[in-house]
């Protein structure tokens, strides 16, 4: 079970002063609308201002506006949120109305743009509008361009959305604090012609790092380098929604990186082109196939390509350590090793002793008792058995049959008959094998003998 408690501790006294912010501007706020669960939520058709052709935030969604005297409003809550990451397990994060990530913005290039930045959190905060071209009294720099926005305050940020393209929204305040605590949003400005690079489908997201000790709900918010949640939209495989698309479907999936390392983020079964980065959109002439592209840190990536191959598509960071959960990463490397005896002899020792790894990392098949609120750390259940997957992972499904605009899950793929891998059970040819292990320049001696170190537990005295 969540405990609120520590969680509400902070914010009750921004709370309260928020409370009569909001009822002396009740009149000019427009509402803060709160997302409440963690699946996709595909925008409508934008119902006022200029037309465009909406993005699917994965796990995500959009934050409605409202129009005023021809400038478009938003309000948006700083606030502490409650992100379940999989099923199984929730952090105590900060967010943006309701959720981290905090609503993906869309505007059209052009639009007089207010937004309404309400904090509600336990200290002050501001927000940067990366990459957006703004008066610089705009650009939300703490101590720079403004003063910090104090617990219970409301800001108003106002800017014509002059340039095009995938931008981000995050703090420029106490930032190692709230951005490890998931303070952070995507922002889209639409091209004013609908027509101007348009795609069937438009996916957005934001890769995430968070470090969480197995059984506990808070980030730790100092760690710079040792994570062990890796996250698209805060969220981490299986819990990351499949990105569904109809065979044939031009494609662009746009991915901004807040993280503290980079993220090579890779697609099976196609190629891609980048057609946008931080600065705008890549000039034709420019662009080169790709199946994995490097996001730096900062950076914003648009990709695109035609989704012909019919099937589920594995799309993923292509760092092994970043598709699993948190444990493990202490662990030395016993492939090669063999327990037997050894591991009855430690047992009468330590009773919970258990051998792992022994003959690779697999932890498909095998039941751990793990702490409340952890995730296993490879998981997800696929047709053919376990993903042994977790973190930055999901599953690009592409289907004939899919419906334009339709973004349900399809289930999984149905592989044509003879089109699967399978076990071959007649006779094999001798395997060509390289014996020559040094080649010309350092031919083979001799045979090494095996040397093993053996590690002996810290604080048991001497060797
Ligand atoms: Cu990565």
């Amino acid at each position: 079970m969540m405990n609120r408690r520590n969680f509400f501790k902070g914010a009750g006294a921004a709370a309260v002063s928020a409370l009569a912010v909001s009822r002396v501007a009740a009149a000019s706020l427009p509402e803060a609308h709160v997302a409440s669960h963690a699946g996709t939520q595909v925008p409508p058709a934008p119902p006022t201002g200029r037309p465009f052709n909406p993005v699917v935030t994965l796990n995500g969604w959009s934050l409605p506006w409202r129009m005023n005297q021809g400038v478009k409003e938003f309000h948006l809550v700083a606030e502490p949120v409650v992100r379940e990451f999989a099923p199984g397990m929730q952090a105590n994060l900060w967010g943006y109305n309701g959720q981290s990530p905090g609503p993906t913005i869309e505007v059209v290039e052009g639009d007089r743009v207010r937004i309404f930045v309400t904090n509600r959190l336990p200290e002050r905060t501001s927000v940067h509008w990366h990459g957006q071209r703004l008066p610089n009294g705009m650009d939300g720099v703490t101590g720079l361009t403004q003063p910090g926005i104090a617990p219970g305050k409301t800001f108003v940020y106002e800017f014509v959305a002059r340039r095009p393209g995938t931008f981000m929204y995050h703090p420029h305040a106490d930032e190692m604090t709230q951005m490890a605590m998931g303070m952070m949003g995507f922002w889209i400005t639409h091209p004013k012609d609908p027509a101007f690079m348009a795609v069937d489908r438009d996916f957005v997201f934001l890769l995430g790092a968070y470090d969480i000790e197995p059984g506990g709900y808070t980030p730790k918010t100092n760690t710079m380098l040792d994570f062990n949640l890796w996250t698209f939209n805060s969220r981490t495989f299986p819990g990351i929604d499949p990105l569904v698309v109809r065979q044939g479907d031009r494609v662009r999936i746009r991915a901004g990186n807040l993280t503290m390392t980079n993220h090579p983020i890779h697609l099976h079964g196609h190629e891609f082109v980048v057609t946008g980065t931080d600065g705008g959109w890549t000039p034709p002439a420019a662009r080169w196939p790709e199946i994995t592209t490097d996001i730096a840190v900062g950076q914003m990536r648009a990709i695109e390509f035609v989704a012909d191959e019919p099937g589920d598509w594995a799309f993923h960071c292509h760092k092994s350590h970043h598709t699993m959960n948190a444990m493990g990463h202490d662990v030395p490397n016993l492939i090669g090793v063999d327990h037997r005896g050894v591991a009855e002899k430690i047992s009468q020792l330590v009773p919970e002793y258990m051998v792992m790894g022994d003959k690779g990392g697999s932890m498909d098949g095998m039941e751990m008792a793990l702490p409340d609120n952890t995730l296993p750390m490879m998981t997800g259940q696929g047709p053919f058995g376990g993903v042994e997957m977790g973190g930055m992972f999901t599953v690009l499904k592409v289907r004939k049959e899919q419906k334009r605009g339709d973004y349900s899950d399809p289930g999984w793929y149905r592989h044509p008959p003879g089109t699967v891998a399978y076990e071959w059970t007649g006779s094999l040819p001798p395997p060509a094998r390289q014996r020559d292990a040094g080649g010309k320049l350092m031919p083979l001696q001799h045979a090494h003998p095996v040397q093993l170190n053996v590690r002996k537990p810290a604080g048991h005295g001497q060797h």
